[in-house]
């Protein structure tokens, strides 16, 4: 400061002016620039901010969020049309675009639905044709108020491009309550519907009633009528003895899956068999009791393949088998909502044998260190589990941080980056999969610059069906053994890694 008023003082005053005008003009160039770098800079790190990434063995999952502001997303479904498909618990179905998170509504039951902020029903399962590329038809399970009664009921709509509409009310009238309404939905690969049920919260009378809907895994044709070779012809259930039960999954062999919610100790992971007892209210998880033992040695009752002790409030699962993420081939992904308390929120994973019949390992010590659970920093109940079966990206629902949920949610992306090509959009059009529907013999047909390089093909439940070297144009498989479903093959050549959807009808 005194040196500067010593300089003004100065017959070089001007000049110095003159320079200084400079400097500052030079100075608003730097710094302009600076601003820029330093924004910049601030980008850089926002983007570093944003992409938190994750350690999966040897994978690194970048995690962003494809949607933000949701209100409770319930179940997530990858579509045949490359859109995941979304309930939200407060009553509307959204059909999201993975590659930039914008969405719609195309379906919204808000006005009937009981929701409320404290209690469980909602719209809850859904699940897609197995051919809805060529039959769009879209089934949600959702609860109503009947008097004052709370319902819940399975229906089917048509996809018509903009909404779902022609509603079908395939099953009306299933109990539902406050809590304990289930649902989740899958369709199995003999083209049948299985719809979890809970035990609306009465102990367990009607989960042991053959004659009630509820506390079951309900089995049911896609046009709604009984299955001729349900345990019983002439009902829906499928097996019964469970208590609320929202996640099921099918393996690749069609082995069902689901976990279940046990009232305060065994949280279950079941298969799901035929004509089976599960258990509950007389038994909880394990048969491991002296009144459980003989409960289950006179009732043939099917045991969990693991339970959780405290519960900890399993949901969501997903059977996953893609390359992107080798760690997690022959898994189940497990969301988990945390319990009442808030503890253990996470994604758990689950190791299956060769066969899918047993664990080899999982997520049950409830530590945070384990190697097998995943997200609890976020300290937020994981609602449900989806993936892109084309790059092997896994998407997690979350439902706020206390029970039963509130939103703003979030749906997040956990992908890996490094796995070859996940976007090459070029070179896609330049895979053919044709006839598509095909039934005997599919034709896949590669570019010329993917010669050298390796095919895969993957069934949407993740089993490996086909795989070669890419040595001609045009490759035919014989795909009449293979279920009738959804695949998609994958080329990794040197111009990229791409993929394909097609259906085996
Ligand atoms: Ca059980
Ligand atoms: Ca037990």
């Amino acid at each position: 400061m005194h040196k500067f008023r010593s300089l003004q003082s100065t017959p070089r005053m001007t000049a110095f002016f003159f320079n200084n005008k400079c400097i500052v003009y030079r100075s608003r160039i730097i710094f302009v620039a600076m601003k820029k770098i330093a924004l910049l800079f601030s980008l850089i790190c926002a983007v570093q901010m944003n992409a938190q990434t994750w350690q999966v063995g040897n994978t690194t999952l970048t995690e962003s969020d494809l949607v933000t502001g949701l209100s409770l997303p319930w179940e997530m479904v990858w579509g045949a049309d490359d859109f995941i498909w979304c309930t939200t618990r407060v009553g509307k179905v959204l059909r999201i675009d993975p590659s930039t998170g914008t969405y719609t509504s195309v379906l919204d039951k808000t006005s009937l639905i009981p929701y409320s902020g404290g209690s469980e029903p909602g719209m809850l399962g859904m699940t897609l044709h197995p051919d809805f590329l060529n039959t769009p038809k879209v089934y949600v399970v959702y609860n109503y108020t009947q008097g004052n009664n709370v319902k819940e009921r399975l229906s089917m709509f048509d996809w018509d491009g903009t909404s779902l509409v022609n509603e079908v009310q395939l099953i009306n009238a299933i109990g539902g309550n406050s809590i304990h309404n289930g649902s989740r939905l899958v369709i199995t690969a003999d083209q049948k519907i299985l719809m979890s049920t809970g035990d609306t919260g009465d102990g367990g009378v009607s989960s042991q009633n053959l004659s009630s809907l509820n506390g079951k895994m309900l089995r049911i044709n896609l046009d709604g009528s009984i299955p001729s070779d349900n345990p019983d012809p002439a009902s829906y259930v499928y097996s019964y003895g469970h208590r609320n039960s929202q996640g099921l999954a099918v393996g690749p062999t069609g082995i069902i899956y689901s976990s279940e919610h046990g009232q305060n100790s065994s949280d279950e992971f079941n298969i799901i068999e035929p004509g089976r007892n599960y258990g509950w209210p007389s038994v909880q998880g394990a048969c491991n009791t002296t009144a459980e033992i003989a409960y289950c040695t006179a009732n043939n009752v099917k045991e969990p393949l693991i339970e959780w002790t405290p519960c900890r409030a399993v949901n969501g699962i997903e059977f996953y088998n893609h390359p992107a993420i080798p760690e997690w081939n022959n898994c189940i992904l497990m969301a988990v909502l945390g319990g009442i308390p808030n503890n253990y929120e996470r994604m758990s994973v689950l190791h299956l044998s060769a066969d899918g019949l047993s664990l080899t390992t999982a997520d049950v010590s409830g530590s945070n260190t384990n190697s097998d659970a995943f997200f609890q920093s976020f300290n937020k109940r994981l609602r449900d589990i989806c993936v892109n079966p084309h790059d092997g990206s896994v998407y997690i629902a979350l439902n706020g941080s206390s029970y039963p949920g509130a939103g703003p949610n979030t749906i997040k992306k956990f992908q890996n980056l490094v796995w070859a090509g996940v976007q090459n959009e070029g070179v896609s059009q330049n895979l053919n999969v044709y006839p598509n529907p095909a039934s005997e013999r599919v034709t896949v047909e590669f570019s010329s610059n993917q010669l050298g390089g390796n095919y895969s093909v993957y069934s949407f439940s993740g089993a490996l069906m086909a795989e070669g070297k890419i040595s001609t144009l045009k490759n035919e498989l014989n795909v009449s053994e293979w279920s009738k479903g959804n695949y998609f093959v994958v080329s990794e050549s040197s111009v990229g890694t791409t993929s394909k959807t097609f259906i085996v009808q």
